[in-house]
Parts: C-alpha cells; structure tokens; sequence
C-alpha cells in the first residue's frame, strides 16, 4: 500500500477495545467501511498479544476487500507476520530503526507525535508515513496527555507539506468545520465514531465536512 494511499485519506478510524467487545469488532469494522472511512486501526491497549493477532487476523480481509489500508497499533511482529497493511508506534515505542527491522521497507509505519518538535523528529526520517498530531482536546480515550489545541495546526502542515498528518484527540464531527478552518486536512475520530448510535451514517457525515 503506498503512502499516497495516506495522503489523500481524509479521516482515520480507530476500532478500539476500550470501546467495542470482540465479538462487535467485524461488524463495527465493516460499518465503518460502509460510511466511506478512509483508513482503520485496530487500538487494543492491555490486551495480549495473541488476542490482538486473532483480532487482526479477523480485520484484515475485512480491509483488504474494501481496498482500506489496515494499521496495528503497537506491535510491529504481528503486523509484519500477517502482513497488515500498516504498524503505528508512538514516542515511547520502538525507534524507526528497530521498527523496520521487523516490518520492512514497504509497511506504512506512523508515529503518534505530541508537539511540533516530536512532529518534526518524525518528519525528519523518511521512513515514517504518516503521524498523529494531538491530542488537540482532552479525552478519556487518552487520558494521560494534556491537550495542545488547534494552534498549531496551519504551521504542522506548512512545516511538513508532503507528510500525512492527522490530527487526533476528543474530535467529534461537531469540530470538523471549525478544524478545517484551522488548517486540518486528515482526522483520526474514535469514540465519536465508535459510540454512534449508527456508525455508518456517522464516519459518512463526518467524512461530507472534510473537503
Ligand atoms: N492519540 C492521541 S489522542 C488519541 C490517541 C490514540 C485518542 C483519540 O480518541 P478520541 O476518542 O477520538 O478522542
Ligand atoms: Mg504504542
């Protein structure tokens, strides 16, 4: 899948555990898909390994027939032994050196980033795809980390114009035009979509307001 794929994504969605039961998983998915999301992850924070492979082993061709590109969250081995489409790792996960070394040269591999300087770390390697750039507001979703608002979205992308940079934390649709008015071109949306009460109807309204 090539990073260009990333570049004309528009919005990300991240089916997490913290979110969704295993068993809802292949069907939350596959809504997604039908509103017209543009990218999937698969977030399972203190699960096991293996729950995560089986997990992934189930999104995959989900994915693969809607020709949506397929990250893993956090764990570089599984995604490199099935064969995802993508690996996303954050500051305090394995440096791109390490990374590569277990996915290769051809997985996409995005790294979450906190601040413009820690954008401009992972802009600085050419390796990296793509980077998350938040969390602009507070969310349970990600509790530890302190918003860093939308200021600095215009320079993010002025500094960085040929990297996909999402912008990800406590957005919900609601937000999407005053984003764009910011200077966001791509977001990640994950409780707002996963606690929809339908969530095709949701990632595709949310997918209309970003041009
Ligand atoms: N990284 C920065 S904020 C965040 C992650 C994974 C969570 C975003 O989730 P939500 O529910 O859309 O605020
Ligand atoms: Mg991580």
């Amino acid at each position: 899948m090539p990073r260009s794929s990333l570049l004309s994504a528009k919005l990300y969605g991240i089916v997490d555990l913290g979110y969704v039961e295993p068993s809802a998983l292949i069907r939350v998915t596959a809504e997604m898909i039908e509103g017209g999301i543009d990218v999937i992850q698969l977030r399972a924070k203190a699960r096991s390994p293996d729950e995560v492979r089986q997990w992934s082993e189930w999104l995959l061709p989900v994915c693969r027939e809607a020709g949506v590109p397929f990250f893993v969250n956090d764990y570089p081995d599984i995604a490199a032994s099935i064969g995802v489409d993508g690996v996303h790792v954050g500051q305090d996960d394995a440096s791109m050196d390490e990374v590569r070394a277990i996915v290769g040269d051809s997985m996409l591999v995005g790294r979450s980033t906190h601040s413009l300087d820690q954008a401009a770390a992972a802009a600085a390697d050419p390796r990296t795809d793509c980077i998350g750039f938040g969390p602009l507001f507070a969310t349970p979703t990600k509790p530890d980390y302190s918003p860093i608002g939308t200021e600095e979205i215009r320079e993010v992308h002025a500094r960085h114009p040929d990297l996909p940079v999402f912008c990800i934390g406590g957005i919900k649709k609601e937000h999407l035009p005053s984003l764009v008015e910011s200077g966001a071109k791509r977001v990640v949306i994950v409780s707002g979509i996963l606690q929809a009460p339908d969530i095709a109807a949701y990632v595709r309204a949310a997918r209309l307001l970003l041009p």
